[in-house]
């Protein structure tokens, strides 16, 4: 099988380089998440202008406001649990320690709840809040509000979502750029490749010609072709299967 044998080369060189695991808003549907550009998504129920841009905060915080609440009411609600893909790769990180870097475009918190601890949110945390004024990042469990008042500085009308919407720049570009440049692996979970600049992971991984890169998805994802390997079907299936693969190479 093509597929094994380039893990276990990709395997051999993990210790040179590690694995980068990119996960989407796929691997989180199980648990009860709606993705975005699947058909029942939400761009399809609300527009990307009206809540995930800052034009839409400068415009109408109330409703981008009202956005973040529900979906953080619903991040919070006691049946969204983390599901097996989740926990497969936790128990990957558990394994291989901190060879195992996971960067996520989620903002829900789903890989923390599983276990897992070498995280980068690039898209950030639906749970945290920022202060546009003073830039304080808090933990937020609440709905958020144009009056509520910062922690830290008291100002109304600053507090926002720390997320990161269309136009501004991801976190921790640099950290992300180092794991791919260096990682014998690249694996990527549940996303459906049309959002810069994690659709150009894999190329940039491909461009370093070592890496073995694989697409784990529902189905195959605008960027496909870019990938060595795939492997199709629901998340909490064939995410565990491929971690026992490895676990077991
Ligand atoms: C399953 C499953 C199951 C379902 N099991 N799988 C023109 C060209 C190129 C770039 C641009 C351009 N114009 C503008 C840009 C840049 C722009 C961009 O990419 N736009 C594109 C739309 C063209 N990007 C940005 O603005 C970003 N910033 C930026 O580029 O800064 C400049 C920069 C310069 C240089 C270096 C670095 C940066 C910021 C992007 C911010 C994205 N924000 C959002 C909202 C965040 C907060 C929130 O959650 O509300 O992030 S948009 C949304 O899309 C969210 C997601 O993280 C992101 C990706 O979506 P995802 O996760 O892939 O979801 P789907 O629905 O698309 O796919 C789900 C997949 O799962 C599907 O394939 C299903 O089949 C699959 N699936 N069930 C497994 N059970």
């Amino acid at each position: 099988m093509a597929g094994a044998s380039a893990i276990l080369a990709a395997m051999a060189g993990r210790f040179a380089g590690g694995i980068v695991v990119l996960t989407g808003s796929g691997i989180s549907k199980e648990s009860g998440l709606a993705t975005f550009r699947d058909p029942d998504g939400i761009w399809a129920r609300v527009r990307i202008e009206d809540v995930a841009t800052p034009e839409a905060f400068a415009r109408d915080p109330a409703r981008v406001h009202e956005f973040y609440n529900l979906r953080r009411r619903q991040l919070l609600a006691p049946e969204v649990v983390p599901n097996p893909a989740h926990l497969a790769l936790a128990r990957l990180e558990a394994a291989w320690g901190e060879e195992v870097l996971v960067v996520t475009q989620n903002i829900d918190d789903l890989h923390e709840r599983a276990g897992s601890r070498n995280l980068v949110h690039m898209h950030g945390e639906l749970l945290k809040a920022r202060c546009v004024g003073c830039g304080v990042v808090v933990a937020w469990r609440d709905d958020l509000a144009v009056e509520t008042p910062c922690p830290r500085c008291a100002r109304t009308g600053g507090l926002r979502p720390h997320v990161v919407w269309f136009g501004e720049m991801p976190f921790e570009m640099e950290r992300i750029g180092e794991a791919l440049g260096a990682c014998g692996l690249f694996v990527s979970i549940g996303t459906s490749g049309s959002v810069y600049p994690a659709a150009g992971f894999v190329a940039e991984v491909r461009a370093g010609g070592r890496a073995h890169t694989v697409e784990l998805n529902l189905e195959p994802s605008e960027g496909r072709s870019l990938f060595a390997e795939a492997i199709h079907g629901p998340a909490s299936r064939i995410v565990p299967g491929f971690v026992d693969r490895l676990l077991s190479a």
